[in-house]
């Protein structure tokens, strides 16, 4: 079993990196030709991902004319991420949850010390993913940490500064499980499910949920780096607050990576690999197979690869929620649908098991679930 307990070589803060006014980058940042952002020919600039005006969704009264609905239901199907703007969070605590983050970065390096992780459970402050010795690293810091279950949320390894960083925290997170519980809501009632169905296959009111604040520092060399290479989201639902200012989220859509341009004060929403469904195959699916038959044929809910691209003028902060199936269950196909001819392609794997698997690899396009097809 690998060592969780210490990364496998001496953690370099990415930021410190950057204000030490380096004119070129090291090379343990300087990605593959095939995965630099500078190949112009798979760029697509002009194109934005759908955005959403979720007015009449609020904690109270869940009222989307259909018309929204269907939008929600087509940005799932095709792009596999959407915007939302009126969804109901004050654009005041989403500037404010920023600002704190933004102060935490901008803290002296030994108060942010205090909080540095580990592999066994990243939570803290952190600068590379998985634990794969020599690996190409990203350009870019973070911090991680657990609102849900409550048994994991501990106030003590959440940043004691900058003043009301703790209380903004809290506040934020209870606001985005309340809009994520709305939203599996929608995809529920989109899937043709009852309202709780989706909310309830992920555990109910055990859900988890945590945060991953995103760092990325100004970086020398653009073209050679990834702020966060190409990955798609393990969990259930993302709602990420991105940099206002700052472009960055790259969205891949038919062999085309489309920069996202964020709307103000909208939420950036993409579906994780446990919401993923596929037409082709039923049974080539990870969670949904608790989705009847009927519905498995018709949705087809992406998880997207995504990824982030930094710049030379500019540092960029993004808050990445993440609302995911409770950590224990068992993912795996519902019995009635797997048989000696069409087995299950996936073998039965906990959320815990599967985040673990991916953790210790570190982001890596979509090749993490194929390569958890069964042998058959
Ligand atoms: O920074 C961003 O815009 C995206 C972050 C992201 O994809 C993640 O944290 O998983």
């Amino acid at each position: 079993m690998n060592n969780l307990h210490d990364w496998p070589e001496p953690i370099i803060r990415v930021q410190s990196l950057s204000e030490s006014d380096l004119p070129i980058i090291p090379d343990r940042y300087i990605k593959p030709l095939t995965d630099r952002p500078c190949l112009n020919s798979e760029v697509d600039n002009d194109s934005n991902i759908p955005i959403i005006d979720l007015t009449g969704l609020s904690e109270h009264e869940d009222n989307l004319p259909a018309s929204t609905l269907d939008q929600i239901s087509i940005a799932c199907r095709e792009w596999g991420f959407f915007q939302v703007i009126n969804h109901g969070v004050s654009p005041e605590l989403m500037d404010r949850a920023r600002e704190v983050w933004r102060g935490f970065f901008h803290s002296p390096m030994e108060i942010k010390q205090v909080y540095a992780n580990s592999p066994k459970t990243y939570e803290g402050y952190g600068s590379r993913l998985g634990i794969e010795k020599g690996a190409i690293l990203d350009w870019s810091d973070y911090y991680y940490l657990h609102y849900l279950p409550l048994t994991l949320k501990d106030y003590k390894k959440w940043p004691a500064s900058p003043d009301s960083c703790r209380e903004v925290i809290d506040e934020y997170g209870k606001e985005l499980v309340k809009l994520s519980g709305r939203i599996m809501k929608v995809l529920s009632i989109n899937l043709g499910l009852k309202e709780d169905q989706l909310q309830n296959a992920f555990g109910g009111d055990n859900i988890g949920a945590c945060l991953r604040v995103n760092f990325y520092p100004k970086c020398p060399q653009p073209d050679l780096a990834l702020g966060l290479s190409s990955h798609s989201d393990p969990g259930g639902l993302t709602l990420l607050l991105p940099d206002h200012e700052v472009p960055g989220l790259q969205v891949r859509r038919n062999g085309k990576w489309i920069t996202v341009k964020p709307a103000r004060h909208a939420f950036i929403i993409n579906i994780g690999d446990q919401v993923q469904t596929d037409k082709v195959d039923k049974h080539d699916d990870f969670k949904v197979m608790i989705y009847e038959d009927k519905v498995l044929s018709n949705a087809n809910y992406k998880s997207v690869e995504h990824r982030v691209i930094v710049n030379s003028g500019m540092e960029r902060i993004s808050l990445a929620f993440f609302y995911n199936p409770k950590s224990d269950i068992p993912i795996k196909p519902v019995e009635e649908l797997v048989s000696e001819e069409k087995p299950a392609l996936y073998s039965p794997m906990t959320f815990d098991e599967y985040r673990l698997f991916i953790r210790l690899k570190g982001p890596k396009g979509k090749s993490q679930v194929d390569s958890l097809k069964s042998p058959r």
